[in-house]
């Protein structure tokens, strides 16, 4: 670690330690060494596919077939990844008893969960691959928490993935011909029929994944739940963890508290170099794998809790 990092980890730290009141906001970037691939970069999931072929509500009305088989494909590389140290790491420190501390995550995948985050300490703002919702218009009936994999007997093998030329591919890191690690990437293997689709038990009508879509509305009990949070009293640091920051309305929140005088730490493996020099006031960067760098800095308070 150079000085400057060094100096940069000191500082931060003693303000961690001082903090009472703490935020995380994370987004796909801390998975990523769970082996689960973020959304846009060279590495990203959106590569080879545009996101409004398959994160909107029109895509989704267009052919619920073709979403079904990313959001499986989704559903099923999150159940066979494990939480990583990043993750631990945050879940330890909803365990602090001296800090108030609430995770906002974009993440869908659940390993915040696995990772021990309490339910009442998680904002999952964008939703979640296991709930699934009725497209009904009238009909509430929600499914949490299924883990049933793949979710329909038509899905089954969608749910692995297979490269051009049709040959199946693990999900974690192949290697491609050349010997160069390659990032997972969904390819849609067959057409499905509405009817071998998740149907809803209550009224029978087609089911969705439980998560956000570009164009939907979060939900706006859980907006105000992180509002009265931030609300209720000065936010001492936002940790900002493996997001791009770039989908509305997660990105409002950095401003907001730092215009509420409170500090931020940025782990990601891109950092502006200006953040990373503490160029910029009241913002930390620590540019590498947020598994990596989260547990060290955290680590003057989870220390204090057993893992
Ligand atoms: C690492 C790392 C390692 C890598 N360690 N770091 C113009 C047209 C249409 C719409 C809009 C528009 N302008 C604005 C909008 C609104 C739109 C929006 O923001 N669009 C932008 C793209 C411009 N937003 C919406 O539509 C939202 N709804 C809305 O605004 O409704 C109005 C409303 C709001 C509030 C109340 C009431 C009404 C909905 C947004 C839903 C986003 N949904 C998705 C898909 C979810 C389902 C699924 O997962 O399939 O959410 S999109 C996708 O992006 C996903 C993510 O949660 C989200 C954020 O991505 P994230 O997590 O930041 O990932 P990446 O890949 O972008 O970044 C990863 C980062 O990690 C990178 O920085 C890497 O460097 C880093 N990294 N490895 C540390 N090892």
């Amino acid at each position: 670690m150079s000085t400057r990092l060094n100096k940069s980890m000191m500082e931060f730290q003693d303000h961690l330690r001082h903090s009472k009141r703490i935020v995380a906001l994370v987004g796909a970037g801390l998975s990523a060494s769970s082996g689960l691939p973020t959304f846009r970069g060279s590495q990203g999931l959106w590569k080879n596919f545009n996101m409004i072929d398959l994160a909107t509500p029109d895509a989704f009305y267009i052919d619920p077939g073709l979403v079904w088989q990313f959001y499986s494909y989704r559903r099923h590389a999150a159940l066979k990844a494990h939480p990583n140290s990043g993750h631990l790491a945050l879940a330890r420190l909803s365990q602090v008893p001296s800090v108030e501390f609430v995770t906002i995550t974009q993440n869908v995948d659940g390993l915040s969960i696995r990772a021990g985050t309490p339910r009442h300490k998680l904002h999952e703002i964008h939703g979640s691959l296991f709930d699934l919702r009725c497209t009904s218009f009238g009909c509430n009936y929600v499914d949490h928490d299924n883990f049933v994999d793949p979710l329909t007997p038509a899905l089954g093998g969608t749910e692995e993935e297979f490269d051009r030329s049709g040959r199946k591919r693990s999900m974690h890191g192949d290697e491609d011909t050349d010997g160069a690690s390659v990032s997972p990437e969904f390819t849609p293997v067959k057409q499905l029929d509405d009817s071998e689709l998740p149907r809803c038990p209550a009224c029978g009508d087609l089911l969705r994944p439980g998560v956000v879509w570009f164009g939907e509305s979060l939900s706006l009990q859980l907006l105000n739940r992180i509002d009265g949070f931030i609300e209720q009293g000065p936010i001492d640091l936002m940790l900002v963890v493996g997001t791009s920051g770039t989908v509305y309305p997660a990105n409002g929140y950095v401003d907001r508290v730092r215009y509420k005088g409170g500090k931020v730490a940025i782990f990601n493996t891109d950092i502006e170099d200006s953040v990373v020099d503490g160029q910029q006031e009241g913002v930390w960067g620590f540019r590498g794998d947020a598994a990596e760098t989260l547990p060290q800095a955290l680590d003057p308070l989870i220390s204090q809790v057993c893992p």
